[in-house]
């Protein structure tokens, strides 16, 4: 690598911060059954603990994502969360309310037929609003599991009526600094439609929810052969990209871990973004967040695996010549513009990525750090391991 390349892996890892799940600590499965992990985080104390011990070793994930309804219903109040935020060093961060566990969202939550029902969701998606205020969380992500499974049940247009009603009264209720990321999915639960099914839906109505409102890209969230990259150079264009929930994906939303499936799509996704800061001279204001579950992997391991990837897919990104790029275009020189994007990809960066944690005061190689802390072993031998609940309901 040239020295240039290096700086600009040098500056693209310092400026790149990635949000853990609070979930993702905890035990999950599939709708068939959950393999319980060997200390899996139950409480909220457990994932504070756990995402702290990510980021002691990556030194690149200062905030954990907080799921409502599991990370403080009946268990810890805001205040709470704040203070222990403050013990383990690691800030909350994107609050995310639940509009789709409780038994009354059967037929959805601000899209329920039913006004009192889509009035609840209202109120719930307020007090997470309130919630995010106590915590000092910018971002409340909202997604919703609100559809139907058969054609001729629902009036598709009603129900976009209401989503746009609860959302603007959502976003009245912001603060100048929060913004709501809209999040869509094609499919799951439902199966015939989904009321936010993709990013022009959610584009639509966050546009009509005001302008602190923005999307969220699950990148799990879309059909197989959906270029999501081009979608990510729109949404970046029309400034309208809030957020990533990262995963990958081999058929549906599998919550496999970063890059394991395809990591040039990553880097794809990743390059779109780089190449809008260049162009535009400024950086682009994304929240990068993991949305992965893993009920093989180990999971603090998996979270690892994970930032690593991420950080060794967006250096690659950042090493792209952007001026070569931009003539071969120019000219329609198609093998030279391809050849561009995979030399940089093919670039081994994690040499200059070691470099760059030593430098700044982090072990260079994350994972072997974390297994020879003995961490695991002392939550291990501190929880036990049965099952003691924690994360979502997938079960
Ligand atoms: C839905 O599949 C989703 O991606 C939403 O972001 C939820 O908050 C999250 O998964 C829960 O695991
Ligand atoms: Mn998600």
């Amino acid at each position: 690598m040239t020295s240039q390349q290096t700086e600009q892996v040098w500056k693209a890892l310092d400026s790149f911060r990635i949000e853990l799940p609070s979930w993702g600590f905890a035990d999950t499965g599939t709708r068939f059954g959950k393999f319980h992990q060997p200390a899996a985080a139950a409480t909220i104390e457990e994932k504070f603990s756990d995402a702290a011990e990510v980021n002691r070793v990556t030194g690149v994930c200062p905030t954990l994502a907080l799921h409502v309804l599991w990370d403080f219903k009946g268990e810890r109040s805001a205040a709470e969360v704040t203070e222990l935020a403050a013990r383990t060093g690691i800030r909350a961060g994107s609050i995310n309310p639940n509009l789709f566990q409780d038994q009354i969202y059967k037929f959805g939550s601000l899209g329920n037929p039913d006004p009192k029902i889509r009035e609840t969701a209202s109120q719930h998606i307020l007090e997470s609003i309130a919630i995010a205020t106590t915590v000092n969380s910018r971002d409340i992500s909202l997604w919703f599991a609100d559809g139907s499974n058969y054609p001729g049940t629902q009036n598709i247009r009603h129900r976009k009526a209401w989503f746009e009603d609860g959302l603007r009264s959502a976003h009245a209720a912001l603060k100048n600094d929060q913004r709501l990321l809209v999040e869509y999915k094609p499919f799951e639960p439902a199966f015939y439609h989904t009321d936010i099914a993709d990013w022009g839906m959610a584009l639509e109505l966050a546009r009509a929810a005001g302008p602190q409102a923005k999307v969220l890209v699950d990148t799990g969230h879309h059909y197989s052969a959906q270029n999501i990259e081009q979608i990510v150079a729109w949404l970046l264009d029309s400034n309208m990209l809030g957020g990533f929930h990262f995963n990958d994906r081999r058929y549906a939303d599998d919550d496999l871990t970063l890059g394991s499936i395809d990591p040039y799509q990553v880097f794809r996704i990743f390059h779109e973004i780089v190449l809008f800061e260049f162009e535009t001279g400024k950086p682009a204001d994304i929240a990068y967040m993991v949305d992965q579950s893993h009920n093989l992997k180990p999971k603090i391991e998996a979270m690892i695996q994970t930032v690593t990837t991420a950080q060794e897919l967006f250096a690659k990104a950042a090493i792209v010549d952007h001026e070569k790029l931009a003539a071969t275009q120019m000219t329609c020189a198609l093998v030279d513009a391809e050849t561009c994007l995979k030399d940089a990809f093919a670039t081994d960066v994690r040499p200059v990525i070691e470099e760059w944690r030593i430098a700044r005061g982090l072990p260079p190689q994350p994972m072997a750090a974390f297994r020879e802390s003995g961490y695991q072993q002392r939550i291990e031998a501190e929880r036990g391991s049965k099952g003691r609940g924690g994360g979502s309901s997938y079960a």
